[in-house]
């Protein structure tokens, strides 16, 4: 195939300009080396092929080695550079996150929302905005001006055998979803070379994904890979399916500027004589354009860079006050509101209180879907707390996953990037590690790292806890491991009325929202827990994340001292069961969220009271109650008549399953009375 002597033109200019700012980049290692960078010096062709196919329209997902794509699609040489030197006006981040890792919302360019920079984690959350994309299609929600978007993932070679890429392109085959997996195969994981580190390459691992198109090209031609990736996105464009394709390209610069070629390549001489520059300069001569034209092209490349350089240099530097500005992002629910107990209505057990609620949300909200692990038709969830959705809103809209917590959780960057609501079950919170890592390294830090640019909104609904011998894969605890996940939101309702007005405002707050259910209460089929079913709230009932609940208040009295017990989730209805054995004496604060907590709340009423535990149902070491007691303690010190103590579990790496051992382990009505009894006595 022949190219225009214009897409030529014009791509020479971009690698011109490519190579003339890694050059200056190495020349000035003393200034560029401070912050962590690589380049894509040797892949430069493909990225520009690739870039030059892509639309507005588009969602795209880079990685750091992928500037020559977002000079394509027209960042200009000094906004990049802000981004190196991780300025103030670094166009994606505000200089919190390094070079290449972009998240951009241009209207003119594609869209590319926050990834990190964990090798292959992009997989998923780029195949959730292909997934979104499809299901905007499905459901008519398209505008006209989406129609023909298509997901693009960028990925390196080694990044591929990452575990979690496997479970997008199985996604992305069951699905049939419009998205192209961009594979740079220079043969390199760092030091590591193919021979160590696959036994396949991206290409021969796709053919195990049924379904998943497979085009391969040399990327250091030109003109070969721009064709290729022409067929690709044609396909995933108008086919609406997906393709890989994966390209063959040289690695030319250092693996990053931290870690440099003459450490250990001992192939550079034959990456060389790839090199794509050369190439595209005899295609474009073929043309008729003269080595005078091309000598003017690379010394105006060379000018631009050289100036915006200089430019970037002076430029201002992020200001640590702005650092508290996109932390979360504001939610619309500020206040409690509607009706929690309306009248003449019988009591709901909890799972049907949240059953409702989603219920309302998927009839009010076109943009709301509901996935997880056997919540679709057949089933409706394995505690039925998402029975007959899928009957109602169908198969589209509330349906099965496979078994892939990572993708659960990830696709939502993606889905809630292409403006849907996810609301997701992972099945019971022991199960949640293998979708943490998206959690973390992802959906928490969207909103900081792009600077505002790309929150994300998901609400993840978590069955937690112990209860009826669930053994050590069913019982576990989670929250002190979410809480120290910044940039996430936590709530742990005890009731079916908070559940259902917490879940309301899960669903319309724009940032991550894990919601913490505990099994035990689903049914109130543990004794002492029957006021876990409420009388349903009505549909406009919502509560605020981040407001705790006085179960039982009680007056001071000078007669006896008196205590607030703080708690959450089962320590609730130990507290209240407990709190029987001192008449008067003990009040109980249901945080109802962990993150952000109400501590304002325990302050007013550890002021009043001059007493406070804290009861969990985790071991208390390092955990997110022993943290709470910790800051009690310091800032309520002048106010406490007796130490803050903390009642949970005890100490063992998993909750047994023997009946008799699961009941040592755990709090219970008994143990908080003998905490009280000796934090009344102090
Ligand atoms: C999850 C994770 N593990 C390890 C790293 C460290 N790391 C950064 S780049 C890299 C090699 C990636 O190679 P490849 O995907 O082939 O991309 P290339 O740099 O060769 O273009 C590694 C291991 C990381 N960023 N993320
Ligand atoms: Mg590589």
């Amino acid at each position: 195939m022949s190219l225009s002597k214009k897409v030529l033109l014009n791509a020479y200019k971009i690698m011109a300009t490519a190579r003339a700012m890694s050059d200056l980049f190495e020349e000035k290692r003393d200034i560029t080396s401070k912050y962590v960078h690589a380049t894509s010096r040797g892949h430069e062709a493909a990225q520009i092929a690739l870039g030059m196919h892509l639309l507005p329209k588009d969602y795209l997902s880079l990685y750091y080695r992928d500037d020559s794509v977002l000079l394509t699609i027209g960042m200009s040489p000094y906004e990049l550079m802000l981004q190196l030197l991780a300025k103030k006006d670094d166009p994606f981040s505000g200089g919190r996150t390094y070079y290449s890792h972009p998240s951009l919302k241009d209207p003119d360019k594609p869209k590319i929302p926050h990834q990190s920079s964990a090798t292959g984690m992009q997989a998923i959350p780029i195949t959730g905005c292909a997934m979104g994309l499809r299901y905007k299609e499905v459901t008519g929600m398209m505008t006209d001006e989406e129609k023909g978007a298509i997901a693009v993932c960028s990925i390196g070679d080694a990044a591929m055998t990452e575990g979690e890429v496997s479970e997008a392109l199985q996604m992305a085959v069951l699905k049939k979803l419009p998205i192209l997996y961009f594979v740079q195969d220079n043969g390199w994981d760092i030091s590591a070379t193919a021979a160590e580190t696959r036994a396949q390459d991206a290409y021969e691992y796709a053919q195990g994904f049924k379904g998943l198109e497979r085009v391969t090209a040399d990327g250091s031609r030109f003109d070969e890979i721009f064709e290729a990736v022409e067929r690709a996105v044609d396909i995933v464009r108008n086919e609406r399916r997906p393709v890989l394709l994966h390209t063959d390209v040289p690695l030319l610069g250092h693996h990053t500027s931290g870690v440099r070629r003459e450490m250990y390549r001992d192939d550079l001489h034959f990456h060389q004589q790839r090199d794509p520059l050369p190439y595209l300069r005899n295609l474009l001569m073929a043309t008729g354009i003269t080595e005078q034209e091309i000598v003017g092209i690379d010394s105006i490349a060379k000018k631009i860079v050289i100036e915006s350089f200089e430019k970037a240099l002076k430029a201002e530097e992020p200001n640590p006050e702005d650092l508290h500005r996109h932390y979360y992002a504001p939610t619309p629910i500020t206040r409690e509101e509607g009706e929690r107990t309306p009248a003449g209505k019988e009591r709901v057990v909890m799972v049907d209180s949240a059953l409702f609620a989603v219920r309302e949300l998927l009839a009010k909200h076109p943009e709301a879907l509901l996935y997880g692990q056997d919540v679709g038709r057949r089933l409706g969830g394995v505690f039925r707390e998402a029975a007959t959705l899928a009957q109602q809103f169908g198969d589209e809209r509330v349906f099965n996953t496979p078994i892939q917590e990572a993708f659960i959780i990830g696709s939502t960057v993606g889905m809630s990037a292409v403006g849907l609501k996810p609301i997701v079950e992972v099945q019971f919170a022991d199960y949640i590690w293998p979708g943490l890592n998206q959690l973390f390294t992802e959906l928490s830090r969207s909103y900081f790292l792009s600077n505002g640019k790309w929150p994300v909104s998901a609400v993840i609904r978590v069955p937690i806890g112990a209860y009826g011998s669930g053994g050590p894969y069913h019982s576990s605890s989670v929250e002190s491991v979410l809480a120290n996940i910044r940039g996430i939101k936590v709530v742990y309702p005890s009731t079916g009325a908070d559940l259902k007005g917490l879940l309301k405002s899960a669903f319309y707050d724009p940032n991550p929202v894990v919601v913490l259910e505990h099994k035990g209460l689903y049914w109130s089929k543990v004794k002492g827990t029957e006021d876990a079913k409420t009388v349903e709230p009505d549909e406009h009932y919502i509560i605020p994340i981040g407001k705790g609940r006085m179960v039982h208040l009680i007056e001071p009295s000078d007669d006896a001292p008196t205590c607030v017990v703080v708690t959450y989730g089962m320590g609730v209805y130990w507290s209240k069961e407990a709190a029987k054995a001192f008449a008067g004496q003990v009040e109980i604060l249901d945080l109802r969220s962990i993150v952000p907590v109400d501590f304002e709340l325990i302050r007013e009423r550890v002021q009043i009271h001059n007493r406070c535990l804290v009861v969990t149902e985790e071991a208390v070491n390092n955990s997110f109650a022993q943290a709470l007691a910790g800051r009690i303690s310091a800032e309520c010190f002048e106010y406490l008549d007796a130490p803050v103590q903390v009642v949970g579990s005890i100490e063992t790496p998993a909750i047994p399953l023997n009946s008799e051992l699961e009941a040592y382990v755990l709090p219970n009505a008994n143990k908080v009375r003998a905490a009280i009894e000796k934090l009344l006595k102090y």
